[in-house]
C-alpha cells in the first residue's frame, strides 16, 4: 500500500444522526456500526492536529425530499431524529456542518454550511503547496457518504493536492436495490476516491504526517 504524506488531516463523519442508525426513521442496517471505527479516526485526527467535522441533514417539516415517491420524514431540524448520536465522539471544539435545510435534498455536505457560517470546501481546501487528507465515513454509503466524496473529489486544490480517502469499514449503506453500495463505491473510485480501512489509518500504512 502507498503510503501518503500529508501535512493536514480533517475526518468528516457523515450523517450519524439518531433517524439513520437502528431504531430511527431512516434506519440504516447496521448504521450505528460505522461509530467504532470513526470515533477512534476522530482520536487520530485530533492527536495529529487536524479538524473533526460532523455533518447531519437539518430539513424542514415539508420538503419535496419527503413523500411516497421520496424518503420517509427524517432528520427534521430540532428533532432528536435530527442529533448525532450519543456514541459518537464529537467535541464541542469540532466543527458542525448542516446541511439539507432548504427545498433540495442536499445529500452533499459541501451543499451544507458550518454553524461558524463556513463552508466545507474553505475547510479541506489546500493553502499553497499543503497535502491535505480528508478521511470519509458515517451514512449512508449511497447517498451522503457518495455525493460528499464526490464533491470532494471536485475541490479546487491549487498547488497543493487534496486526497480524498473513503474510510470502507467505517460506512454503510441503505441499498434500497441490494448492489447500491458496492456502485457507490466504484462511483466514488472513478471519480478520484480512494477506499481504505480504518486500521490502514490507525496504524500509519495509509497515511503519514509530514514533519
Ligand atoms: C441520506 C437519504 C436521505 C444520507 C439523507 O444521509 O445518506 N439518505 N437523506
Ligand atoms: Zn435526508
Amino acid at each position: 500500500m502507498e503510503t501518503l504524506t500529508v501535512d493536514r488531516i480533517v475526518t468528516l463523519n457523515v450523517d450519524v444522526q439518531n433517524d439513520f442508525c437502528p431504531g430511527g426513521a431512516l434506519a440504516v442496517t447496521d448504521g450505528d456500526e460505522v461509530i467504532t471505527p470513526l470515533n477512534a479516526l476522530n482520536d487520530f485526527t485530533r492527536e495529529n492536529g487536524g479538524i473533526v467535522v460532523a455533518s447531519g441533514d437539518q430539513h424542514p417539516q415539508e420538503t419535496p425530499h419527503f413523500g411516497p415517491d421520496a424518503w420517509p420524514v427524517h432528520c427534521v431540524a430540532g428533532t432528536e431524529g435530527a442529533e448525532l448520536h450519543k456514541d459518537l465522539n464529537i467535541l464541542p471544539t469540532d466543527i458542525i456542518v448542516d446541511k439539507g435545510m432548504g427545498q433540495t435534498d442536499g445529500y452533499s455536505a459541501f451543499e451544507g454550511i458550518t454553524r461558524q457560517g463556513e463552508t466545507l470546501e474553505s475547510l479541506v481546501a489546500p493553502h499553497g503547496r499543503e497535502r491535505v487528507a480528508l478521511l470519509i465515513g458515517g451514512l449512508a454509503t449511497d447517498y451522503c457518504v457518495k455525493n460528499s466524496a464526490i464533491d470532494a473529489t471536485k475541490v479546487p486544490q491549487g498547488e497543493g493536492r487534496l486526497y480524498v480517502l473513503v474510510i470502507e469499514d467505517a460506512m454503510r449503506a441503505v441499498n434500497l436495490q441490494p448492489t447500491d453500495g458496492e456502485e457507490a463505491i466504484k462511483e466514488m473510485e472513478a471519480a478520484g476516491a480512494r477506499m481504505v480501512e480504518s486500521v490502514d489509518i490507525l496504524t500509519g500504512r495509509a497515511l503519514e504526517l509530514a514533519k
